[in-house]
């Protein structure tokens, strides 16, 4: 069983803005949600300078964007981030909202300079951090859209592996388990793995989106179901992939042949898997959500 998904017409959808210093050179990465009848979107964004900031975009039909002038997040941390806020991930939850981000800064951490950070909002646009989850190399940190067995659940990535953990007060997180694991061997995802958006609640389990790449650093997306009541159990996980890169402008960019996602997303029927190519554009690639679940469940 194969499954690939289909790029959206009018996608590449967002390019950088030369008349906007902070997000003149890439705009990537985007956490996308839908609240009120609009579509809600925060992307990472860099000028000459290379300093990530997080931008807002507001729209109707989840095509056609208006961006604040301003950035919605910038580093505030001093040494901590000074090279930038990363990659953020939106989880509604109990009223309000979540973000997941990276902080990329001069500190070592382990065996990098980042660690990943927990902020809040209620009104989308002014965002107060919680905590690190960990002060720690790692990233691709996603909050679950409800508490499960009365905790609030996240996913995160210890190199190379995805990770889950639980905390009673989004602070204090125990009980790390691996749930995703490289493929080591001939395969696309053979070195690292990482989640992308907001793992998807379904009758057949939670949906998660993820990324891997492998020793030639090409980023490939696929798709494993966890357990409702206990997800550090993986019900399948496919072989394949469904997305590679394929276009000029995810091959060619800032960073070759990185798709990178951080929103998948129901609208209707269909599953909206908002990602960025080359870490420069973002787009749109959508499937069925009856089809990308038999492949989840059969593939
Ligand atoms: C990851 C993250 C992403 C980036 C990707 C490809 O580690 O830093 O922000 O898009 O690498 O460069």
């Amino acid at each position: 069983m194969d499954l690939k998904l289909t790029r959206h017409p009018l996608s590449p959808l967002l390019y950088p803005n030369p008349l906007h210093e902070w997000e003149a050179l890439n705009v990537f990465n985007p956490a996308v949600i839908q609240h009120n009848g609009l579509f809600h979107m925060w992307y990472r964004a860099q000028g000459r300078d290379y300093v990530s900031r997080i931008g807002y975009a507001v729209s109707a039909d989840g095509l056609r964007w208006n961006r604040l002038s301003d950035p919605v997040l910038v580093p505030h941390h001093g040494e901590d981030d000074r090279r930038g806020v990363e990659d953020p991930r939106v989880t509604p939850l109990d009223g309000v909202f979540y973000m997941t981000y990276t902080a990329y800064g001069t500190r070592r951490y382990g065996g990098n300079t980042y660690f990943p950070m927990i902020a809040r909002s209620d009104n989308l646009i002014v965002w107060q951090d919680i905590g690190p989850l960990e002060r720690a190399e790692n990233k691709d940190h996603v909050l679950f859209p409800e508490k499960i067995g009365g905790r609030y659940a996240i996913l995160h990535r210890r190199p190379p592996n995805i990770w889950i953990a639980f905390s009673h007060d989004l602070q204090n997180w125990t009980d790390h388990t691996v749930v995703i694991e490289p493929r080591p061997g001939d395969n696309w995802d053979n070195t690292r793995v990482g989640a992308n958006g907001v793992p998807l609640k379904t009758e057949h389990g939670w949906l998660l989106f993820y990324h891997a790449y492998d020793e030639g650093h090409v980023y490939r997306h696929s798709v494993a179901l966890l357990d409702l009541d206990d997800p550090t159990r993986v019900i399948n996980r496919p072989r394949g992939f469904i997305l590679e890169p394929e276009e000029p402008w995810e091959f060619k960019g800032d960073v070759p042949n990185a798709i990178f996602s951080c929103a998948n997303i129901i609208v209707g029927d269909e599953i909206w898997v908002y990602y960025a190519g080359a870490d420069r554009l973002i787009g749109l690639a959508t499937t069925p959500l009856r089809d990308v679940l038999d492949y989840a469940r059969h593939g």
